[in-house]
């Protein structure tokens, strides 16, 4: 049987790849994409995940449902421009106009609303801030027993996170700072809480010798695509910056079709929700059960997303 996987992301390039590489997956029946204009803007983040849709889902229907949430701690300019790369690549054109439905409802309700009406239990992909979990959790606590899990790109408990910003200590992941009131009221529900965190996704930066391997494969349109996609953003070349680029959110999706990439441990947390060190994720044995992704074989994973992403 396919597992049920509900996707919310925020319409960045690692989210958009993200989006493409679960609509490849055999085993996976994707019931719906919410997105949410965190590290995007929102009108292109939507049209090109209908795009992808379109282009990349061997004729599945997925409706695509736009938030209306808003954060507390917004991202930089530069970045959530992507979307408009993305959106306005040839490779998504070609067609000139789109199939792949928007949903009438906003994506937290459209989420509530897809759980209720799906017959077995969703698994939750998060790859952006938990707002519209959050707003969900709140309208609609019943849900809680429709998922499966919630596995969120978000958190880190290394000293240093990769939030550089005024007035902030620099403890924080972005996804967790952008509403940390959000990551808060998702910690305070039962949902089993799959955490790919900084410590694993900086085990996969963007690096050169990645893109080459895409570029000299880019005849298979889906390695093109990927190979598209990745030259809009910063490589790790000689030393790492704020705006480096790593797979944070596609690692994070390559978990749902193979689990064997990744290894996890169990730990308690809390999560800092105002304050200097707000959307912090801290260690405490006061807090809440989640299964920390540490580990990832990275040349496993790198082969894992060039393969299915292999058009065939
Ligand atoms: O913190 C990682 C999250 C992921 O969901 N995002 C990017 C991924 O989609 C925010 C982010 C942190 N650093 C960034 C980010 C950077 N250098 N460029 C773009 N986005
Ligand atoms: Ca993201």
């Amino acid at each position: 049987m396919k597992k049920n996987v509900y996707l919310n992301h925020d319409g960045g390039v690692d989210d958009l790849v993200s989006l493409f590489l679960l609509l490849q997956m055999d085993d996976v029946e994707l019931t719906g994409v919410g997105v949410i204009p965190a590290d995007c803007y929102l009108e292109p983040a939507a049209y090109a995940s209908r795009k992808i849709i379109d282009r990349f889902g061997h004729g599945q229907s997925v409706e695509v449902a736009a938030s209306n949430s808003r954060g507390v701690n917004a991202f930089p300019k530069d970045w959530r421009m992507h979307a408009f790369y993305v959106d306005a690549l040839p490779l998504l054109n070609e067609k000139g106009s789109i199939d792949a439905p928007l949903a009438e409802l906003p994506a937290h309700q459209h989420l509530i609303e897809t759980l209720r009406k799906t017959d077995e239990p969703t698994t939750l992909v998060f790859i952006g801030p938990l707002t519209d979990l959050a707003r969900a959790l709140d309208e609609a606590p019943d849900i809680e027993e429709k998922i499966e899990k919630l596995i969120w790109m978000g958190g880190t408990f290394l000293e240093v996170g990769n939030v550089e910003e005024p007035e902030h200590d620099g403890t924080a992941e972005w996804n967790a700072f952008w509403d940390p009131e959000a990551a808060k009221r998702v910690w305070d529900s039962s949902i089993v809480i799959d955490l790919v965190a900084l410590e694993s996704t900086n085990m996969v930066p963007l690096t050169l010798d990645v893109r080459q391997n895409w570029a000299s494969q880019r005849e298979d349109l889906g390695i093109d695509f990927l190979g598209q996609c990745y030259a809009m953003v910063p490589p790790l070349v000689h030393n790492q910056t704020n705006s480096t680029y790593f797979l944070w959110d596609v690692l994070t999706t390559t978990t749902v079709g193979n689990e064997e990439l990744v290894k996890k441990r169990t730990v308690k947390s809390i999560v800092h929700d105002s304050g200097v060190s707000q959307g912090r994720t801290e260690l405490s044995e006061d807090g809440r059960e989640v299964n920390l992704v540490y580990e990832v074989d990275r040349d496993a994973f790198f082969d894992y997303v060039t393969e299915l992403s292999r058009q065939g």
